[in-house]
């Protein structure tokens, strides 16, 4: 792997090449877990593991990531649900803005909590635009953030959000349907937001099995992201 991780993704984008992120939230996984998932997670080829939920205890991430780096080689990518949950044991920090939602908690705050820590750290920071579609059910991450996601419907809406967060300078544009989500971003929303913007693309949220993987990559997600059909079936793919 490349040094910068938004380097290898966008390589890959360019290439063609599809990256896929096992997701692993702190809160729902022991750290006596830690060996075999990591060997699981090799065993699928995963390219990266994010770490991060809406519910993690102040400082366990810390602990988590650190024992995930005993076990496994796979970069390990923060995907923090608040600023209490970035630590100097991962690779890279996705530096997300909730650019769907009008919570300036969200938006901005929580950006700027994290500063104290992030300005002494050697983490790789990558701007992030972080999209909520509506996934047919009321996630932790629209119950945390307090804000109403995109229709799946409004692609316009999608799309338009997505070219904003680009011109803002995002460096990777994020589509979450949340997690668990009964359906997931649907294809219209990846075609047109792939179409319209020159960044990476990662879409995550309700992706449960092969063809769903395939048909998100099909339509122009560079990096998926699956975290309940991993944690509940090793066999997912
Ligand atoms: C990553 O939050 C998602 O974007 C993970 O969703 O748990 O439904 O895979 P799942």
């Amino acid at each position: 792997m490349t040094k910068s991780i938004l380097e290898y993704i966008k390589n890959a984008s360019i290439k063609g090449e599809k990256i896929l992120a096992i997701l692993l939230d702190p809160d729902k996984i022991f750290l006596a877990e830690i060996p075999s998932i990591s060997n699981r997670i090799e065993k699928l080829k995963a390219t990266f593991i994010f770490v991060g939920g809406s519910f993690v205890e102040t400082g366990f991430t810390d602990l988590f990531v650190k024992t995930l780096k005993m076990h496994t080689k796979i970069p390990v990518v923060l995907f923090p649900g608040d600023y209490s949950q970035v630590t100097n044991n991962a690779d890279a920090l996705l530096f997300l803005s909730l650019l769907s939602g009008r919570n300036p908690e969200y938006l901005i705050e929580q950006q700027i909590k994290s500063v104290p820590f992030l300005k002494n750290s050697t983490l790789e920071i990558i701007p992030t635009g972080y999209i909520l579609i509506d996934g047919g059910t009321h996630s932790s991450v629209l119950k945390v953030s307090n804000t109403t996601p995109i229709s799946q419907e409004n692609i316009e809406l999608a799309t338009s959000t997505a070219i904003a967060g680009m011109y803002k300078g995002k460096q990777l544009i994020y589509l979450e349907a949340g997690s668990g989500a009964e359906n997931p971003v649907n294809s219209k929303i990846i075609a047109s937001v792939k179409e319209n913007i020159s960044i990476p693309l990662i879409v995550g949220g309700g992706i449960r099995n092969k063809e769903q993987l395939n048909n998100a990559y099909k339509n122009g997600a560079d990096l998926v992201v699956v975290g309940t059909a991993f944690e509940n079936n090793i066999n997912f793919l």
